[in-house]
């Protein structure tokens, strides 16, 4: 609990057995409830999250081959914390930050925080390749949207439970990461803001992740969506389609800013 505030951690989990002992032991005490959503680990992931006091729940539901998103869905549904944080099983994001985000969010309206990377302090702990995906994706947003975000792809954000109806979360792969910012974005009811935060090399396991097939879902999740059930957002871009050219302005880009 911070300033009388509960907190939950959201941690989707999949075959990480050898690192999560290490990320559960570096969250800070005053975080109220670990949630593992374990989907399906088929090591002993569930068991070591459960000895380290984590709160094991299990999420089947895959999309394509991915749980992802629905891991954090359902550990969402399993949360009752005030705050809700997420972030990966694989020790790479700073759980001791959350308390001087928690800070900054409470001294302001901001509702949604979105972990940003980057510019990273090592530039090994994230390739070449995927840091040009990231940016090429933050380019697609800032043209669709008009919107400059510096981190498309964390794996890491907080947001007060009030910001979740209005987020309306659904994607059950990977794209929710993506999700989670262009719904904060466009949404004019949400007051969204990143944060810079460090981040770490992953160790231990390794890496499952199929960074084209996931970074070609993600360029056309964001262009698909922006032209569907976000067609109300201005962007850089509408001027070029829209016969007017007239560029709207969204209404309630309050205080969308990084810091
Ligand atoms: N629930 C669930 N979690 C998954 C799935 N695949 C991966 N994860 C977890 O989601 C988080 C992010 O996956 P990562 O493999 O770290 O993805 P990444 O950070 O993009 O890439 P690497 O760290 O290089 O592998 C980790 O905590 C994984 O254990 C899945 O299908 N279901
Ligand atoms: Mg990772």
């Amino acid at each position: 609990m911070l300033r009388n505030k509960t907190i939950s951690l959201i941690i989707p989990c999949k075959n990480e057995e050898k690192i999560l002992p290490e990320t559960l032991k570096n969250v800070p005490s005053y975080v109220d409830e670990i949630i593992v959503v374990d989907n399906g680990s088929t090591d002993n992931s569930a068991r070591v999250a459960s000895e380290a006091g984590a709160i094991v729940v299990k999420e089947p539901r895959k999309l394509n081959g991915i749980g992802y998103g629905y891991a954090h869905i359902k550990g969402i549904e399993s949360s009752a914390g005030d705050y809700i944080f997420a972030m990966d099983a694989d020790d790479t994001y700073p759980s001791y930050q959350i308390k001087e985000i928690v800070e900054y969010m409470e001294d302001s309206a901001v509702e949604v925080v979105s972990c940003n990377r980057l510019p990273l302090k090592d530039s090994e702990v994230i390739s070449k390749i995927r840091r040009l995906g990231i940016h090429i994706l933050n380019i697609e947003i800032a043209l669709l949207y008009g919107f400059q975000i510096k981190d498309t792809l964390t794996g890491m954000w907080g947001m007060r439970r009030s910001a979740l109806p209005k987020l309306n979360l659904r994607m059950g792969d990977w794209n929710l990461s993506p999700e989670v910012k262009v719904a904060a974005i466009t949404n004019k009811d949400i007051v969204f803001a990143e944060y810079h935060i460090d981040h770490f090399a992953r160790e231990k396991e390794p890496s499952k992740q199929q960074i084209w097939k996931t970074g070609l879902s993600h360029f056309m999740y964001i262009l698909k969506r922006r032209f569907t059930e976000d067609s109300h957002a201005g962007g850089f871009v509408y001027k070029f389609i829209d016969t007017k050219w007239e560029v709207p302005v969204v209404k309630g880009h309050k205080v969308k800013f990084a810091i």
